[in-house]
């Protein structure tokens, strides 16, 4: 990404939200370990709350033709590291909306990942126009260890929003808490506002507990 040939950012800036300090390189994070990606077996579905009340699936060709979009975006780890400026690419979680329409009444997605990680998002979240089930990052494709095949990026919420390693996309009509929602990090995970754990939550910032 040509790091080195950028100005180092300075801690006030801009891009970083309030308790972050900016990373070189690119660490990876993660609960568990790495899976082996299965290329026969691997499938991405979509299931749920469906229009049609059926679940979509796409295998790793079908799902690799689909169009993709690029976006620059931040990663905000809420142990305070921030990843700055990435060119991701992939398929705009709208698009998919758009392939598989959710049902009415749907008000959140759970993104589910290899092993059971998940993540919930409010619709609106997901259905961001920087929210990308990322394939590449400055136009490499992932490395295993930062979620290949596919991982999702939604730059508006602390990275354990992102799940790497994405295998599925629920379609939910009432919120749900996913893996570090349930153990103590906050449900809607707004870096600018610093929601970073769960008693940090008000009313109507997710389920009860
Ligand atoms: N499947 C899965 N995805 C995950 C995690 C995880 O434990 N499992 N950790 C999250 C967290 S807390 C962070 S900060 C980012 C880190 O992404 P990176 O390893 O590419 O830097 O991945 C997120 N996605
Ligand atoms: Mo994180």
């Amino acid at each position: 990404m040509g790091q080195s040939e950028q100005e180092p950012p300075s801690p006030s800036d801009p891009r970083l939200p309030p308790g972050q300090r900016v990373q070189r390189g690119w660490p990876a994070l993660h609960y568990g370990p790495v899976p082996r990606f299965k290329p026969l077996s691997w499938e991405l579905q979509v299931f749920g709350a469906t229009a049609s009340a059926e679940r979509r699936g796409w295998d790793f060709a079908g799902f690799n033709a689909l169009p993709r979009t690029t976006v620059r975006a931040d990663l905000h780890c809420v142990t305070r590291f921030s990843v700055l400026d990435g060119e991701w690419t992939g398929v705009a979680a709208a698009l998919l909306l758009d392939l598989v329409p959710p049902d009415t009444g749907v008000t959140h997605v759970m993104v589910w990942a290899e092993y059971g990680y998940s993540a919930n998002l409010r619709l609106e979240d997901f259905a961001a126009p920087d929210t990308l089930l990322a394939t590449h990052r400055d136009g490499e494709a992932l490395t295993a260890e930062h979620g290949f095949p596919v991982r999702l990026v939604a730059p508006r919420l602390y990275a354990w929003k992102g799940p790497k390693w994405v295998r599925a996309i629920e379609y939910m009509r009432a919120d749900r808490r996913g893996f570090w929602e349930e153990r103590g990090y906050h449900n809607r995970a707004d870096p600018w506002r610093e929601q970073r754990y769960s008693h940090q939550e008000e009313p109507g910032d997710g389920p009860l507990r």
